[in-house]
């Protein structure tokens, strides 16, 4: 059975507690059971986790390399900044997708530009919660 890594970053654990407005009233615990879901209808096994530390999410990626078969990855803020995480992903060379509720290119300059989708294997953003679900899909579609 393949086995997937959805890692979230930064300020994600407070999704439904602040700015509904922006982020929507969904809980990261609303969609870790989204994701155990459709996990169980395509047969796969999932780890759930979220981190605010860009070290730690560092770790997680590597520990991947010997645990899972691949990676969606909201990495928050970071995701616009870390150098880090992208050489992580090179490294372990393992499919990511990139996963956004929100749709980046359409918000502020400075979300415009990721230093994930460099090197993941597509981009997923602007469709909320049920953005994650989708990237189970493709990602189970991209393992066949
Ligand atoms: O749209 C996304 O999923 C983002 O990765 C969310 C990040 C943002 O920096 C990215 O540009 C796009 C921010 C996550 C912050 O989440 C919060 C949730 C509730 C209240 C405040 C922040």
């Amino acid at each position: 059975m393949a086995s997937i890594l959805i890692l979230n970053g930064p300020n994600l654990n407070l999704l439904g507690q602040r700015q509904p407005e922006v982020y929507g009233a969904t809980t990261l615990a609303d969609i870790e059971r989204l994701c155990e879901a459709k996990a169980d209808e395509l047969n796969l096994t999932i780890e759930f986790a979220q981190s605010n530390d860009e070290g730690a999410m560092i770790d997680l990626i590597h520990q991947a390399r010997d645990r899972h078969d691949g990676i969606i990855l909201n990495a928050g803020a970071y995701t616009h900044t870390s150098v880090a995480l992208m050489d992580a992903i090179s490294s372990v060379a393992l499919p990511v997708i990139e996963l956004h509720l929100s749709n980046i290119h359409a918000r502020e300059e400075f979300r415009h530009t990721s230093y994930i989708a460099k090197v993941a294997l597509g981009v997923i953003c602007g469709f909320g919660a049920a953005g994650y679900p989708m990237a189970i899909a493709a990602l189970n579609e991209a393992l066949q």
